[in-house]
């Protein structure tokens, strides 16, 4: 039997068989053992008109994806990989704001949870020690003009592989729950910890956008006040992060003084 004491391939209810402590994230929970992509088994479930707060969890996922077609490493009961079927009603241009504020929701539960120092990093990736911990994948689903009518919140959170099991491209980079803690750490309780907070997060996210988590965002992101680059939009921007928008952008002031707003890229701090 595995940690979870509950054999895969099954629709659980969340409350009574992995002991969540949510309102309606999780009510349902497609368990599964071996998939694709958490988010993609997510997305076919939306379009057939899955509940709300439906969760899809597996075991291991053969071709776990991260932001622009990149892969994530997602080994047989090491990690959390779940996707989040969201109905939100959310303007289009809000939802990349939701990958944010679900990653310093987590990031906080995390820390709180397991004793270590959490800390994000803009867009979506949960850092421990300076290394990855997780990250955080969101994809629209249904579109009605601007409106966002559903979503997929795909959650990835290394819980316990060892350094020696991480592949070579990711040793010095990619970290875990465990190994931070210096303890052994099961799913459940990290997947308990990461659905409240997502639960939490969502409902004020929903009414008042990234505000509703700029403060803390300010208080545990690597590079708020630091020199960066971002390649966004073909072109590379150097600056200096200042702060979240409303909308979920990174503000940069740029060395001539003005203020940009990045949407898409990947942050490289330079000082
Ligand atoms: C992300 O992408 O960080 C989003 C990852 C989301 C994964 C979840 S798992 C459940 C759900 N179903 C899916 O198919 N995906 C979601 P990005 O910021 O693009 O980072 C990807 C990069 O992180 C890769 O190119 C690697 O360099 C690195 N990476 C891959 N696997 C990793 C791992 N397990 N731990 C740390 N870093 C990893």
């Amino acid at each position: 039997m595995n940690d979870l004491g509950i054999e895969p391939g099954r629709v659980l209810e969340g409350r009574r068989d992995l002991g969540l402590e949510t309102r309606f994230v999780g009510k349902r929970v497609h368990y599964l053992g071996s998939v694709a992509s958490t988010n993609a088994t997510a997305r076919g479930l939306v379009d057939a008109g899955e509940l709300d707060g439906t969760v899809v969890l597996a075991d291991e996922q053969a071709e776990g994806r991260g932001r622009s077609g990149r892969s994530w490493f997602s080994p047989s009961g090491l990690g959390v990989w779940a996707s989040i079927i969201v109905r939100p009603e959310l303007d289009a241009k809000r939802l990349a704001g939701l990958g944010i504020a679900t990653a310093v929701a987590i990031a906080d539960a995390l820390g709180r949870e397991f004793g270590i120092d959490a800390r994000v990093k803009w867009p979506n990736d949960i850092l421990g020690g300076g290394r990855k911990l997780g990250g955080i994948l969101v994809e629209a689903g249904q579109v009605a003009g601007d409106r966002i009518e559903s979503a997929v919140v795909g959650i990835g959170i290394n819980v316990a592989i060892g350094r020696d099991e991480f592949p070579e491209e990711l040793r010095t980079a990619a970290t875990s729950l465990a190994t931070l803690a210096g303890r052994p750490i099961g799913r459940l309780p990290v997947l308990r910890a990461a659905l409240s907070a997502f639960e939490g997060v969502y409902e004020r996210y929903a009414a008042e956008g990234a505000a509703s988590v700029r403060g803390r965002w300010r208080e545990i992101s690597t590079t708020l006040g630091r020199v960066i680059e971002v390649e966004t939009a073909g072109r590379s921007i150097v600056g200096t992060v200042t702060d979240l928008s409303p909308e979920g952008a990174l503000v940069i002031q740029a060395p001539d003084g003005r203020s940009v707003e990045v949407w898409h890229g990947d942050v490289v701090p330079i000082r």
